[in-house]
């Protein structure tokens, strides 16, 4: 029977609804959902495929186990069984912290998983968990922290109300954007400018984005944090700060003086490429505007400053009085006050053995892992989890993490698709595509509240996985049992979670009653005031919730100790003392070397959407070396010439792709390609794209100091030609 049914999208924070044709239990027919409450009819080519990435040939349907003769399927019995004693006797010879943990990005779109995943890592007793915080935005999450009281106390910009808005490091054209819920975003970005508003795209590339709406401020990679001083020392010159905001709700003022005194926008300008007149405009713009807001993402987190420069944008948003403004940058607030409910997730900190470095919401930074299974030692790492990742592509110095994939006594995988990390592992179990969930929306969107247009919706599973496949929210359970890891370590949860389980197995009661993952987000629904799951059903389109309005955070729900905003933490000042006067002089230096910063594009999604031939055909084969004119000459290189590109990492060669959207000294590299050894997908493999990470550095020296943050964007690269087109 065809029934068409609503659901909205989990690839990325947009979550736009869909409206899907469903017959025998496959998709026929996916379009956007056009009475979705917010995203009212837009989705993008990525949603638009689903039942591609779904149905894919290579989709595995039974747990697979790595033999002489390759990977042969097996039982989900011995599966777990096999995998089960091998991480006792792991644990039990060597220690629980021998076995190690990563946690992918697609499934984080599930708030179900985040969850039941950390209770599986506490129950191992193992601190050497990793996830993609640490390669994306782990320096936000830390900001918050220090300045208003939680880690996911989040601001958004007021993007529909505001009359100026400054993008740094951002291209919402192609990624959709990132801590914010904004389906259609560049249609909404040129409305800003339609309503007389303006909006900046400080970015070292003329971005898709760029060229749909606003206006272009090049800027050299990895030297934001010295704009934005400048930034704010401009507007310490003029005053124009909201003195009574400051007074009454924020404390620390008195710091930022000293602190950006030197950063003249004279000064930055040495770095930046951007003038001190330049500056002075988008300053210009930005106070004129009646409720502004600077906006920061990828850009910036992957840089090297990650942290002391989203510091300084929250601290500009506040000072200026646009935070908490209507049409400024507004703090989130989902279903229920998240921000305070995860108010103590760092309390627990630990060290990794790696350079004694500080864990970060009770993780280790993902530029670790690799040292951490190869160094000998008490604490080294034999064995690892993967759910839904695939850092051999995603991570930092993917040599070296093959080498230490390589070296794991045990790995499994537990994913859709057999990806590159996968061909490491011992066993692979597969697990569900998110339409053969049952979810509620992203945490962002629903729990952080990172909307101008809050909403809210729960969405059946719509379909039946293939063969063997199982939720993944069963398949932790099930690993849990089997090594000994009761969740989050209770063994009374986990009796009772046994029992639930095995009252789901009988017969004639199994049927009736409602699936935990089910039960689970109807009770989230409920302690949100959205009402179970009947009521939620009632609303198949989405549901609105009020919008979040200025002067409703302020002196109202800031987590902070005095209740006050902290524009100077000791921790940043401290490292802006450390830091910044040798990254500048440092950067000054090298003022003539090449520097790499990655590149999304719309056929890419991180590693895993070039397995379906309409993503990858023509000249979509390959990812290419984007450099400006200037530099192809200099080089001697011509377009589709062959480049080769190399730091102390590693070095990959690829054609080049001349344009002059690039700036001079700067070359992008799209990620997520470089899928020749990966014989589980059978389109990809045959793909021409590098692994862009070969090149990344990793090891504690290598990251952000205080976020644990990856560098991708802003390092030096050396170039030469390899050969002609
Ligand atoms: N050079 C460079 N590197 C980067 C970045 C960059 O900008 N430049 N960006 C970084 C960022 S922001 C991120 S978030 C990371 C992402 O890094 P990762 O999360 O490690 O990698 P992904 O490619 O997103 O996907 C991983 C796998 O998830 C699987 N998957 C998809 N849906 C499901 C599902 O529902 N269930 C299960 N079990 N598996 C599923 C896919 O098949 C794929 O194999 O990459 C980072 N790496
Ligand atoms: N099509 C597609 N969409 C995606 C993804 C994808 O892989 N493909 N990934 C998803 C994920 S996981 C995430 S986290 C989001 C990320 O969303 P965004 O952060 O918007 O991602 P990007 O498009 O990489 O934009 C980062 C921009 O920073 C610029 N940049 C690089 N270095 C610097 C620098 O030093 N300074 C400044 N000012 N700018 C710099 C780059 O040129 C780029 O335009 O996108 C999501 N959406
Ligand atoms: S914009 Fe994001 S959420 Fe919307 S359809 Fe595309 S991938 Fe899915
Ligand atoms: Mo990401």
């Amino acid at each position: 029977m065809t029934e068409t049914k609503t659901t909205f999208c989990r690839i990325c924070e947009n979550q736009c609804g869909l409206l899907v044709t469903v017959d025998k239990n496959r998709i026929t027919h996916v379009e956007p959902d056009k009475d979705h409450v917010v995203s009212k009819g837009f989705a993008c080519i990525k949603g638009l495929s689903i039942e591609k990435m779904r149905t894919t040939p290579d989709r595995i349907t039974t747990p697979l186990k790595k033999t002489d003769k390759g990977f042969e399927a097996i039982s989900w019995q011995q599966a777990f069984d096999e995998i089960g004693a091998k991480i006792r006797q792991l644990r039990k010879d060597h220690g629980d912290e021998s076995v190690g943990a990563y946690f992918g990005n697609p499934i984080s779109f599930s708030p179900l998983m985040p969850i039941f995943w950390t209770a599986f890592t506490q129950g191992l007793n193992t601190h050497k968990a990793y996830n993609t915080g640490s390669l994306d935005c782990n320096n936000k999450f830390l900001v918050s922290q220090h300045l208003y009281g939680s880690p996911m106390a989040l601001t958004f910009p007021d993007i529909d109300r505001l009359e100026c808005l400054i993008m740094i490091g951002a291209n919402p054209a192609i990624s959709k954007m990132s801590f914010i819920n904004l389906p259609d975003p560049v249609r909404r970005l040129q409305e800003v400018e339609a309503r007389g508003g303006k909006v900046f795209n400080v970015n070292p590339r003329r971005t898709e984005t760029a060229k749909a709406v606003g206006e272009q401020v090049f800027i050299r990679p990895d030297t934001d944090v010295f704009m934005l001083l400048g930034f704010l020392n401009d507007i310490l010159a003029r005053n124009a700060v909201d003195e009574e905001r400051i007074s009454q709700f924020m404390s620390g003022f008195e710091a930022l003086k000293p602190l950006c005194a030197d950063w003249t926008p004279e000064r930055q300008a040495e770095l930046t490429g951007i003038s001190a007149d330049q500056l002075r405009r988008l300053v210009d713009s930005y106070l004129n505007a009646n409720g502004a807001a600077l906006y920061a993402s990828t850009g910036i987190n992957q840089g090297s400053n990650g942290t002391l420069a989203f510091w300084l944008l929250e601290v500009i948003n506040a000072v200026t009085g646009n935070l908490d403004r209507t049409g400024g940058s507004l703090m989130g607030l989902g279903i229920f006050d998240y921000g305070k409910a995860t108010k103590d997730a760092d309390k627990e900190v630990f060290h990794s053995r790696i350079g004694n470095t500080r864990s970060f919401l009770g993780a280790l930074p993902a530029a670790l892992m690799a040292d951490e299974i190869l160094e000998p030692g008490e604490d080294q790492v034999r064995a690892m989890f993967v759910l839904s990742g695939n850092p051999l592509l995603t991570a930092t110095n993917s040599d070296k993490l093959g080498r230490a994939l390589d070296k794991l006594e045990l790995l499994v995988s537990i994913d859709i698709v057999r990806n590159e990390t996968a061909e490491y592992a011992d066993y692979i179990l597969p697990g569900t595509h998110f339409t053969e969930r049952p979810d509620i929306p992203f945490s962002f969107v629903s729990l952080s509240g990172l909307s101008p247009n809050p909403w809210y919706q729960y969405t059946d599973k719509l379909l039946d996985p293939p063969g063997e496949c199982r939720d993944e929210l069963w398949i932790i359970r099930q690993l849990a049992k089997v090594c000994d890891a009761p969740l989050f370590g209770s063994k009374l949860l986990q009796t009772v979670v046994n029992t639930g389980e095995r009252l789901g197995q009988l017969p004639l009661v199994g049927k009736r009653l409602t699936p935990m993952s089910e039960r689970l987000l109807g009770l989230i629904s409920r302690m949100g005031k959205q009402g179970g799951l009947r009521t939620l059903r009632r609303h198949p389109h989405g549901k609105v919730l009020p919008r979040i309005e200025g002067d409703s955070y302020l002196g109202k729900r800031v987590l902070t100790d005095d209740g006050k905003v902290q524009l100077a933490p000791d921790v940043f000042i401290e490292l802006a003392a450390q830091r910044l006067e040798s990254s500048f002089a440092k950067a000054r230096q090298e003022k003539n070397v090449y520097r790499l910063i990655t590149k999304r594009e719309r056929f890419s999604h991180n590693s895993w959407t070039h397995n379906d031939i309409a993503f990858v055909k023509g000249k979509r084969q390959t990812n290419y070396l984007y450099l400006h004119p200037e530099d192809a000459e200099k080089l001697g290189c011509k377009d589709g010439d062959m480049i080769e590109v190399s730091t102390d990492s590693g070095a990959v060669t690829l054609p080049a792709s001349i344009s002059d959207d690039m700036m001079p000294g700067t070359v992008a590299l799209p990620h997520g390609w470089g899928h020749q050894q990966a014989s589980g997908l059978s389109v990809a493999n045959k793909t021409h794209g590098v692994n862009a990470n070969i090149l990344a550095a990793d090891g504690p020296s290598a990251i952000e100091p205080l976020s644990g943050m990856a560098q991708f964007n802003g390092f030096s690269v050396s170039l030469k030609v390899a050969g002609a087109a």
